[in-house]
């Protein structure tokens, strides 16, 4: 039984830019090739779009590539039973091909009650979506549970797992996928998460997950857990530069067994971190550019693209220097025949300008989450009101990020119908005793 698992394709990311199509091409290898190596089942760990609501634009490229498992038109495992999935939920359609199995990534998250971009995918019969429930496939190798948990925000990942709190299927392979950051598995420094590795639940034969970029892999209960990394590079960190990517193809048998299989689409990446004390801008201007030549000339494995390079500065400017006065776009195009630059300047300061970026820093942080941050607020508001366990707080703010107030303002009304009918109802009792 061959399996592909393949993360955060983060289709549609850098639209309008020189990028712009690499999200594809490279999706479009990783799913090419899972099927010319034999997969009988495709596994997407999330974060399939960039976006929640993509650009018509990115709709039509995605499905093109997604309908590539069903045209090839063979499929030879069979669903037989589901745990908490309802079967109207999935298309016929979704079998006739090499199956594919798909949770939705925090890119793709939205309130409950609002159809996430994956969900449509489903409704289109492309591939079958899995938030908290499970499939039960029959193969010619026996009995194959897959259990997901689509993304939920990190705060309550370990909480929401454990209501979940699946169980493997008695007399079959069970394989639990994931979208989350777990242990010391993070995608950024800026995340905390609550999910750490013993806290996934046991008695699993494989544990796979998205949402970290890069690849790696780990135990939990004994067993692999594998993080395949994101098809396409998002974030451009030193990790992503010396780490490539890929997808895993995993058999199942008498054993398991798992290969990583490399992209040969995506360009090559370089990365350097200079650090300067004291640097003036003309001195900075020589530098830069000089390392960005060194970086040129490294090992190339694509040379069918244009590579990218990130350099990043960080240290303390000069003290009559300004960072405006370094222009770095002005590097970015001198070198744009032969490169895709981004000269990163965030972390370079100015003398005694420290308490400033420390601000900005958390104002980023913040602005990070700002949807988490927005919910977190309300939920306090509602809850100092006493409120809490009347409105749906996720379905509420979730109207109200779409500007359906006028929705979310009836739902509040109903509520408040209902309390006064209560209280009516109460009062009307104690007149008659
Ligand atoms: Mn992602």
């Amino acid at each position: 039984m061959k399996i592909a698992v393949i993360a955060d394709p983060h289709l549609g990311t850098k639209w309008g830019r020189p990028r712009e199509q690499d999200s594809f091409v490279q999706f479009r290898e990783a799913i090419e090739k899972s099927l010319d190596l034999g997969a009988q089942l495709i596994v997407l760990l999330g974060d399939i779009f960039d976006t929640r609501i993509p650009r018509q634009e990115v709709w039509a490229r995605a499905m093109r590539i997604l309908s590539i498992p069903l045209a090839r038109g063979r499929n030879e495992i069979k669903l037989i039973d589901t745990v908490d999935k309802n079967l109207e939920e999935i298309s016929p359609v979704a079998l006739r091909g090499t199956p594919m199995v798909a949770l939705h990534g925090n890119h793709e998250r939205r309130t409950r009650g609002l159809t996430n971009p994956v969900e449509a995918l489903e409704a289109a019969g492309l591939l079958i979506h899995l938030h908290h429930n499970t499939l039960i496939f029959d193969t010619p190798q026996g009995k194959l549970a897959i259990h997901g948990m689509s993304n939920v925000p990190e705060q309550h990942a370990r909480k929401v797992l454990a209501i979940w709190n699946p169980k493997p299927v008695k007399g079959a392979f069970n394989i639990l996928a994931l979208h989350q950051s777990v242990g010391p598995y993070v995608y950024s420094s800026e995340e905390s998460p609550t999910l750490d590795v013993p806290d996934l639940p046991p008695g699993f034969d494989l544990y796979l997950c998205g949402h970290i970029h890069y690849r790696t892999e780990s135990t939990a209960h004994g067993k692999p857990i594998l993080f395949p990394g994101g098809t396409e590079r998002t974030q451009l960190l030193q990790v992503e530069a010396e780490t490539p990517k890929g997808f895993y193809m995993v058999e199942v048998g008498d054993g398991l067994s798992r290969k990583f299989i490399e992209l040969t689409s995506p360009r090559d990446f370089h990365y350097a971190e200079m650090r300067f004390e004291g640097v003036s801008i003309p001195q900075l201007n020589e530098e830069v550019r000089a390392k960005v030549r060194e970086l040129l000339g490294r090992q190339r494995k694509n040379r069918g693209k244009l590579p990218l390079i990130r350099v990043r500065l960080v240290g303390t400017l000069a003290k009559e220097a300004s960072r405006s006065e370094f222009d770095e776009r002005a590097i970015t195009q001198e070198f744009a025949d032969r490169a895709l630059v981004v000269v990163s300047k965030g972390d370079l300061v100015a003398p005694g300008l420290e308490e400033k970026v420390q601000l900005l820093r958390e104002l980023k942080e913040r602005r990070m989450s700002i949807d988490e941050t927005a919910m977190t607020l309300l939920e306090d508001n509602l809850r100092e009101a006493g409120y809490t366990q009347i409105f749906d707080v996720r379905a509420l703010y979730g109207l109200l990020v779409e500007a359906r107030e006028e929705e979310a303002l009836r739902n509040v009304f109903v509520v408040v119908e209902n309390l006064v009918r209560v209280e009516l109802e109460r009062k009307s009792n104690d007149n008659a005793r």
